[in-house]
């Protein structure tokens, strides 16, 4: 039986396949000339790069942990983290289709009953960079654009029931205190949930991360924790909440969609969470490359799964980039009804090259994207596609002073970024090519294919 959430997560799920997913006659590439996006997945962009050293990914290392701790934990800020704001003078504005508006102070919101609840976010632009064509001016996220923070704040729902919204009240509408140009257009960060999702969704209204006060770039010194949604719904230095007839429409709504177009009218709003397992990258990393290094024998792969407002009853690992999967052992209840559930797989690691996958499938049956090249929507968001771990397997891998040579996966990988760039508008077939001889070659080739697929996703 699923709740009313979950019944509009499915309905969620299936108007995006049928708008952007496969046979629905989106837009599969950009058309030549395309200003909006990259061209291939190694030119990364001036704006990329400054935007993706200011929001900052996790560390995927920290899965190993139940809490992801705040400075490890991804941020995600559109123009200026606002550093005058003030718990002992910040007034939240409750107004609108209400029967009682209030400006309520910090204190008022402590003194309200709290909760405090783990709760896994996650960024629309998680995965990014496995998408053929990413959005060249957003940031350029490989699969660290997750956390699994500890929420405490009062009931959202409490504070829109106290505020008793009018018969004609079906939407409400968060708006931050961060103010800059998008589209054109100052404004501040804004997004709108309707009324029974802002009722439903278990939604808080947060002061604390981890039992210290919010720090200045997650919101301080209040902010909106959505579970089960993407992160643009949680919005930060929350400054007030209107409620309206349903007609209020933002840029925010536009550019966390599901779009086959630019100025899309017809685009649906990002909201749930798709289905992901993550894993820690095991062994010890090469610097640059992230590329791992791991002993012989038995290797532990640790790793969370999350599956929005369903619980993830299945994870599967793979060994050979994704092409067979093996079931993977859960670990006791997750973290609590908006956190994550871990994982392990214990991996029986020989000499040579491997590349480890993972993916979940959730209690409605949903299971991640599987990799491809083909996969595309004009917003680059919500991918699914796995997490690819590139491992090279040598005795003595934890001995320092172990000579360890991956001059052959950097060759392998300048090598295809050469010929992709050289090929041009014949990209596609290189691809194609390249996919080809993975199938084909051994353990080692697709590896370095692997690699060249997925930038930043270790
Ligand atoms: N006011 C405001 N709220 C915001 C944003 C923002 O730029 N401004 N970014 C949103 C997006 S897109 C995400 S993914 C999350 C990130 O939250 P975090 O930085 O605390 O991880 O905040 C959301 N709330
Ligand atoms: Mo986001």
């Amino acid at each position: 039986m699923h709740s009313a959430v979950q019944t509009r997560a499915i309905a969620h799920r299936q108007a995006v396949a049928a708008y952007v997913g496969p046979g629905s006659g989106a837009e599969s590439e950009p058309s030549a000339g395309d200003e909006a996006h990259t061209s291939a997945r190694d030119n990364f962009t001036s704006p990329e790069v400054t935007l993706g050293k200011r929001c900052h990914g996790a560390h995927l290392e920290t899965l190993k942990l139940d809490i992801t701790p705040v400075a490890s934990h991804y941020q995600l800020i559109h123009y200026d983290v606002p550093c005058d704001l003030d718990a002992a003078t910040h007034k939240l504005r409750v107004f609108g289709l209400v029967g009682a508006p209030a400006e309520l102070s910090m204190a008022q919101l402590r003194a309200l009953p709290h909760v405090s609840v783990p709760v896994v976010l996650e960024c629309a632009g998680q995965g990014r960079v496995l998408m053929t064509r990413r959005l060249w001016q957003h940031v350029p996220w490989g699969v660290d654009a997750f956390g699994c923070a500890r929420w405490t704040g009062c009931s959202l729902a409490d504070v829109l029931r106290a505020a008793a919204p009018t018969a004609a009240a079906r939407q409400v509408v968060f708006t931050g205190a961060d103010l800059g140009v998008q589209e054109d257009k100052v404004q501040h960060f804004e997004r709108a949930l309707s009324l029974e999702d802002a009722l439903e969704l278990d939604a808080i209204l947060a002061y604390e991360m981890n039992g210290a006060e919010l720090t200045r770039a997650h919101g301080y010194p209040l902010r909106l924790i959505v579970p089960g949604w993407y992160g643009m719904a949680s919005v930060k230095w929350l400054t007030s909440i209107e409620l309206t007839d349903g007609s209020w429409t933002g840029l925010q709504m536009e550019a966390y969609a599901y779009a086959r177009r630019a100025h899309d009218a017809t685009l649906v709003p990002v909201q749930y969470l798709n289905v992901r397992a993550l894993m820690v990258p095991p062994g010890a990393p090469d610097f640059f490359t992230r590329t791992r290094v791991v002993k012989p024998g038995t290797c532990r792969v640790e790793g969370k799964a999350w599956g929005g407002v369903f619980r993830v009853v299945k994870v599967e690992f793979s060994t050979d980039g994704s092409a067979t999967w093996r079931p993977a052992v859960l670990n006791a209840e997750p973290n609590g009804p908006h956190g994550w559930q871990s994982w392990q797989f214990d991996w029986d690691a020989m000499v040579g090259s491997h590349v480890l996958s993972c993916r979940a499938i959730d209690a409605s049956g949903a299971v991640q994207d599987a990799l491809s090249d083909a996969q595309y929507n004009f917003n680059a968001m919500a991918s699914t596609q796995p997490q690819q771990v590139y491992v090279r397997v040598v005795a003595d891998a934890e001995v320092p002073g172990t000579h360890v040579d991956l001059a052959q996966e950097l060759n392998a990988v300048q090598t295809v970024e050469k010929r992709g760039a050289r090929l041009g508008a014949h990209r596609a077939h290189v691809e194609t090519r390249l996919r080809g001889a993975a199938a084909r070659a051994p353990l080692c080739a697709s590896g370095a294919a692997a690699l060249f697929k997925t930038p930043g996703s270790q």
